[in-house]
C-alpha cells in the first residue's frame, strides 16, 4: 500500500492501524476545518466531539494533519488541542505537503490533502463539513478548489453537507460531472447547500441508507475509475439556517472579499470568518451541527462497508 511514504514521513496511530489491520471501520477527518475553518476554542471542542461521534457510531476516527514535518493519521487529544491553538500552521492542500514537510512544518490538511493521505493509508471513507468548489466569478479569477481535482483522481468517499453558496454551486456540479465524480445526495432529492437543506438544484442520485451508500462505494471501487465519490448529506432540519438570512450574509462576505482583493488560499478562510461575524455566530453553530451529522453518517457507512 504505502510504497514511497516511509514511517518517518507518514505515521499511523496504533489504534487506527489496528482497526485497519482487523478490517474494522475507520473514518478519516480533515484538519483545515480546525486550523482555518473555525475559531478557537470552538474548533478544538468540535474536533474532539466529532471524533466522539465517529466512535459512537461504530468506527475509529483518524484525524489527519501534518505535525513537525510528519503526516499523522490519527491524532492524540493533546496534539489536536495544540493544532487548534497554533497560529503558524499552514493550510495545506495536496500540493503544499512536500514543501511543508521538507522544512519540518505543521499544517492543517484540506479535503484534497486529506483524501490523498487517506488513500495512502487505506481509508475509504472521509467526513468533513463542506468541500471546496468553483468560486463565484471563477470565469474571471480561475478560482477552482484543488478539492475538485483530487475528487477526480483519488478513490475516497467524502461525506459533506453539500457546497456553500460562497461558491457557484451549479458550476461546481458541472465540474464534478466532467471529472467523473459520482454525486449522491443522502436521503434527499436535492443537492444541499451546507447551511440549508436545498441548493435548489436536483442531485444526480439519491440513496437513503448507509447500507445503500456503502454498496455504491464498493461497486464504484470495483469499477476502478480511480475517482472519489461525493456524498452530500443535508444539514438536520433543526439546525438549518433561514435561506434568505444566510444568502444576504454570504453576499456581503463575498463582496468584501473581492473588494479587498482576496485571492488563492486566503479566500475560503476569509469568507468563513466573515460569515461567522456577520451572522453573529449562527453560521458556526450550524457548521458544528452539520459536521457532526456528517461524521455519524460516515461512520455508519464505514461500518456497513466493513461488514
Ligand atoms: N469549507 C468549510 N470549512 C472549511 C473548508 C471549506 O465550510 O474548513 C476548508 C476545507 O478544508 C476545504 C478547503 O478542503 O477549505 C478548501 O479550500 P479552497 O477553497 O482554498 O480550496
Ligand atoms: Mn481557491
Amino acid at each position: 500500500m504505502m510504497k514511497t511514504m516511509k514511517p518517518e514521513l507518514l505515521s499511523i496511530h496504533p489504534d487506527v492501524q489496528k482497526a485497519l489491520d482487523d478490517g474494522r471501520p475507520v473514518v478519516a477527518l480533515e484538519s483545515t476545518i480546525i486550523t482555518h475553518g473555525m475559531p478557537f476554542p470552538e474548533n478544538a471542542r468540535t474536533a474532539a466531539e466529532v471524533e466522539a461521534v465517529v466512535r459512537d457510531n461504530g468506527a475509529t476516527p483518524a484525524t489527519i494533519a501534518v505535525i513537525d514535518g510528519v503526516i499523522k493519521v490519527g491524532l492524540e487529544a493533546g496534539a489536536l488541542e495544540e493544532l487548534a491553538k497554533a497560529k503558524d500552521v499552514v493550510k495545506a492542500s495536496g500540493r503544499d505537503l512536500a514543501a511543508v514537510m521538507a522544512r519540518g512544518g505543521s499544517a492543517g490538511t484540506t479535503v484534497s490533502a486529506t483524501m490523498r493521505i487517506a488513500a495512502l493509508a487505506g481509508i475509504k471513507v472521509f467526513a468533513t463539513g463542506g468541500v471546496g468548489g468553483v468560486h463565484r466569478g471563477a470565469e474571471e479569477t480561475f478560482d477552482i478548489s484543488a478539492d475538485l481535482v483530487e475528487l477526480g483522481r483519488t478513490p475516497v468517499a467524502v461525506v459533506c453537507a453539500g457546497v456553500k453558496s460562497i461558491l457557484d454551486i451549479a458550476r461546481t456540479l458541472e465540474y464534478l460531472e466532467t471529472q467523473r465524480v459520482p454525486v449522491i445526495a443522502a436521503g434527499s432529492d436535492d443537492f444541499p447547500a451546507f447551511y440549508t437543506r436545498s441548493s435548489g438544484l436536483v442531485a444526480d442520485h439519491r440513496l437513503d441508507t448507509p447500507e445503500e451508500l456503502a454498496r455504491a462505494i464498493a461497486i464504484h471501487d470495483a469499477l476502478e475509475t480511480g475517482t472519489g465519490m461525493l456524498i452530500a448529506n443535508p444539514i438536520p432540519e433543526a439546525d438549518a439556517l433561514d435561506p434568505g438570512f444566510i444568502d444576504r450574509v454570504i453576499a456581503e462576505a463575498v463582496s468584501e472579499a473581492s473588494a479587498r482583493g482576496m485571492a488563492r488560499k486566503e479566500v475560503t478562510p476569509f469568507l468563513l470568518a466573515r460569515i461567522n461575524e456577520l451572522s453573529n455566530g449562527k453560521s458556526l453553530v450550524a457548521n458544528i451541527a452539520l459536521v457532526k451529522n456528517n461524521a455519524a453518517l460516515a461512520a455508519r457507512i464505514a461500518a456497513a462497508l466493513a461488514r
